[in-house]
C-alpha cells in the first residue's frame, strides 16, 4: 500500500495541521466552542474543518442526515445521536434507572422492568433489597427489518449483564418490553431476523453452566452446555433455543431467511484462559432455521424452565447446527448486503474469514466439508474484531491491536484464496485507540450505503483532558470517499458504546405528543375507569380505597390540577399525573421532595407513581422539566397526617 494512501492523523499531524491551517482559529474556534468544548483545540480543529471541507458540516439548527442508535454498555441506556453532527440527541433509558424520566421508578417502567424477570431471579433480586437488576451492559441496538431493510418498526437490544433483551418502540423511543432469557446466561450477540421479516432476534448466550444449573456441579466442564436462542420479536417470548458446544459471542443471519451464525472463542469449552486459547481453531456455529422449525413441529426438544430446547451439540448426528472450524478466538460475525459473504474477524488470528452462505445447503445436505464455505481467509492486521460494509464491495474491519480500520474488497480477497496475485487492501486509517464495533450508513441492510464510516475506540488515552483515572472511550466518524477517510469527528463517549447502527430517517417517523390511548398506561386507564375518573379530562381527584389512596392530578402549564392533597401516615400513594398540554416539546415533571419519586409526563401522556407516605409533615411537589415562565411555580403540596394512635 502506497504511503500517500494510508491516512495518518497522529497527534503530531494535527497539530502541524492547526498551525499551518488558514483562519482556524477564526473560523473554527468557534465551532468549537458550540460544540460544548473543553476539548483541546488541536485535537477539534482539523476534524471541523476536514468536517467542512467533506460536505460534512451541519451548522447550529440544522438537523442531521442520519439517526445513529447507540448502545451505551454498563450505562445500560440506548442512546440517539445525529449523524454526522454526533451530536446527542436523547438518551433512552432500558436496563438502567433514570432520574430524569423515571424510569425505574414509575409503575409503567417497574412493569417493563419486573414482568418478564424469571421467578427464580426475582428470588434473588429481593433478598438483596431490589425489584428488578440495577444495572444492565447493553450491547447490540439493532432495528427490525422487512425483506432486508430497515422498518422502523422497533430497535431490540441485549443485556448482557443479566440475561435480557429489550424492546424500544420507534414511534415514541421508549422501551416497551424486556424479557430474562432462561436457560441462556449472558446475551451478548443479538441480531433481528432480516428476512423476510423480524419473527425472531437472535441471541447468544455468552456463558457456560451446567445444564441444570442447580448447584451440585462446578469443575465437570463435560456436563456444561449453551444456549441459542430465538426470541419471537412481536409478542418478546422465547421461541425456542438450541443447545450447542461451545460459548457463544457474536451472530449474525443471512438475506434468506435459512441461516444464523454465531461465533464462538471457546469451542475447547474452557474455564479459564489458558484452556480457552488452547486450540488454533474455534468456530461458527450455522443455525437451519427451517430444520429447527421442523424439529419443533416434530416434538424433537426437551423442555427446560417452560422453553423448548432442541439438541445442536457438536459430535450429535443432528439437523440443526453444523461447527465451521474458523481461527482464533473469532469475534465479530457480519453479514454483507450482497447477501452472500458472512465475514467473521479472527481476533488473535490476523484473518477475517469469509463465509459463501450458498454453500451451506451442501453442508447440511450432502455433507460437505464445513470448512467448503470459507472462500476467502485474507490476512488483514492484528486484532480484527468487526466488519462493516458499503454496499459496494468493500469492507471495513477493525484492528484492535494495531489501532487502525483495514478497508478492503471481497471480490478481491476471494481472488488472492484462489491463488491469484492481487492485494484485497484498499487502505489503512489509525484510529484512537483500539477500535472494536464500527458502522456504516444502513451498513447491515440492503441499503448499505459507503457515506460515512464510525469507529468506537476502546481507548481514548491522551487525547482529552485528563479526567482523573478513569477515561472516557473515542468515538471518530470519517467522510468516506473513494479509498479516503477523512476523520470529521473525534469525541468522548462514556462507559462504554459497544456497537451503533446508522439509519436513514425516511425510516421512522417518531412522535411528538402521545396518543391518548397509547398502551404504555393501560393499567392507569383500567384503575380510572373503576375508579370513575375520565383519564382524558381535568382531574382532580383523591380517592380512598382502605389504606390505599389514589391521586389523579392533570397538568396544564404551568399548574398541577391539585394544589395540595392529604393522605395518612402508612397509606399506599399512588399518584397518576395526566399532561393535557398537546403541543410539541411540552413535557412537564412530577417530583416528589423527599420521597424519591420523579418522572416524565410527555405532552398528552400519563405517568404514575406508588409508594407509602411514611412520614408526617408537607411534602411539596414540583414539575422538574422546565416548561413555562412559571415553571418554579408549577408546585403543590402533599400533606400527610399522622397516624391516629
Ligand atoms: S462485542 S467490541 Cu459486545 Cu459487540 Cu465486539
Ligand atoms: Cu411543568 Cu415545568
Ligand atoms: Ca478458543
Amino acid at each position: 500500500m502506497s504511503e500517500d494512501k494510508k491516512i495518518t492523523l497522529s497527534r503530531r499531524n494535527l497539530l502541524g495541521a492547526t498551525a499551518g491551517g488558514v483562519a482556524l482559529a477564526g473560523t473554527w474556534g468557534g465551532r468549537a466552542m458550540l460544540a460544548g468544548g473543553t476539548v483541546a483545540a488541536a485535537t477539534v480543529a482539523l476534524p471541523t474543518s476536514a468536517r467542512a471541507a467533506a460536505g460534512a458540516e451541519v451548522a447550529p439548527g440544522q438537523l442531521d442526515e442520519f439517526y445513529g442508535f447507540w448502545s451505551s454498555g454498563q450505562c445500560g441506556e440506548m442512546r440517539i445521536l445525529g449523524i454526522p453532527s454526533m451530536r446527542e440527541l436523547m438518551r433512552v433509558p432500558v436496563f438502567n434507572t433514570c432520574s430524569a424520566t423515571g424510569w425505574g421508578i414509575t409503575n409503567e417502567s417497574k412493569k417493563i422492568l419486573t414482568e418478564g424477570l424469571l421467578p427464580k431471579t426475582k428470588e434473588y433480586l429481593a433478598a438483596n433489597g431490589h425489584e428488578f437488576p440495577p444495572n444492565g451492559d447493553l450491547h447490540h441496538p439493532h432495528m427490525s427489518f422487512t425483506e432486508g431493510k430497515y422498518d422502523g418498526r422497533y430497535l431490540f437490544m441485549n443485556d448482557k449483564a443479566n440475561t435480557r433483551v429489550a424492546r424500544v418502540r420507534c414511534d415514541v423511543m421508549k422501551c416497551d418490553k424486556i424479557i430474562e432469557i432462561p436457560n441462556a446466561k449472558a446475551i451478548h450477540g443479538l441480531r433481528p431476523q432480516k428476512w423476510p421479516r423480524t419473527d425472531y432476534i437472535f441471541c447468544n448466550g455468552e456463558d457456560e453452566t451446567p445444564m441444570v444449573n442447580d448447584g451440585k456441579i462446578l469443575d465437570e466442564p463435560e456436563k456444561y452446555v449453551n444456549f441459542y436462542t430465538a426470541v419471537n420479536a412481536d409478542e418478546m417470548t422465547v421461541a425456542w433455543q438450541v443447545m450447542v458446544t461451545g460459548n457463544l459471542d457474536n451472530t449474525d443471519c443471512d438475506y434468506d431467511g435459512k441461516y444464523a451464525f454465531s461465533t464462538s472463542y471457546n469451542s475447547e469449552m474452557g474455564m479459564n484462559l489458558s484452556d480457552m486459547t488452547e486450540s488454533d481453531m474455534d468456530h461458527v456455529v450455522v443455525f437451519n432455521i427451517k430444520e429447527i422449525e421442523a424439529g419443533i413441529a416434530a416434538g424433537d426438544f426437551i423442555e427446560l424452565n417452560g422453553v423448548k430446547v432442541l439438541d445442536g451439540r457438536k459430535g450429535t448426528d443432528n439437523k440443526y447446527t453444523r461447527y465451521i472450524p474458523i481461527p482464533n478466538n473469532p469475534h465479530g460475525c457480519n453479514m454483507a448486503p450482497d447477501k452472500i459473504h458472512l465475514c467473521i474477524a479472527g481476533k488473535l488470528s490476523p484473518t477475517v474469514s469469509v463465509i459463501d452462505v450458498r454453500k451451506l445447503d451442501a453442508v447440511f445436505n450432502e455433507g460437505a466439508d464445513p470448512r467448503s464455505v470459507v472462500v476467502a481467509e485474507p490476512e488483514l492486521g492484528l486484532g480484527p474484531l468487526h466488519t462493516c460494509f458499503d454496499g459496494m464491495g468493500d469492507a471495513y474491519t477493525t484492528l484492535f491491536l494495531d489501532s487502525q480500520v483495514v478497508k478492503w474488497n471481497i471480490e478481491d480477497a476471494i481472488k488472492l484464496y484462489n491463488g491469484e496475485d492481487v492485494n484485497p487492501i484498499r487502505t489503512k486509517a489509525d484510529v484512537h485507540y483500539q477500535p472494536g464495533h464500527n458502522s456504516t450508513v444502513m451498513g447491515e441492510t440492503l441499503e448499505a450505503s459507503g457515506k460515512y464510516y464510525l469507529t468506537m475506540n476502546k481507548f481514548s488515552k491522551d487525547r482529552f483532558l485528563n479526567v482523573g483515572p478513569l477515561k472516557p472511550e473515542n468515538e471518530q466518524l470519517f467522510a468516506i470517499d473513494g479509498d479516503k477517510l477523512t476523520l470529521i469527528h473525534d469525541g468522548p463517549t462514556f462507559a462504554e458504546p459497544h456497537d451503533a447502527i446508522m439509519v436513514d430517517p425516511s425510516k421512522l417517523n417518531p412522535k411528538s405528543v402521545w396518543d391518548r390511548n397509547d398502551p404504555m398506561w393501560a393499567d392507569a386507564r383500567a384503575q380510572a375507569e373503576i375508579d370513575g375518573v375520565d383519564l382524558d379530562d381535568w382531574q382532580e381527584e383523591v380517592i380512598r380505597d382502605g389504606n390505599k389512596v389514589r391521586v389523579y392530578m392533570s397538568s396544564n402549564a404551568p399548574t398541577f390540577a391539585l394544589e395540595s392533597f392529604t393522605v395518612q401516615q402508612g397509606d399506599e400513594v399512588t399518584i397518576y399525573v395526566t399532561n393535557l398540554d398537546d403541543i410539541d416539546d411540552l413535557t412537564h415533571g412530577f417530583t416528589l421532595g423527599n420521597h424519591g419519586v420523579a418522572m416524565e409526563v410527555g405532552p398528552q401522556a400519563t405517568s404514575s407513581v406508588t409508594f407509602i407516605a411514611a412520614q408526617p409533615g408537607v411534602y411539596w411537589y414540583y414539575c422538574q422539566w422546565f416548561c413555562h415562565a412559571l415553571h418554579m411555580e408549577m408546585r403543590g403540596r402533599m400533606f400527610v397526617e399522622p397516624k391516629a394512635s
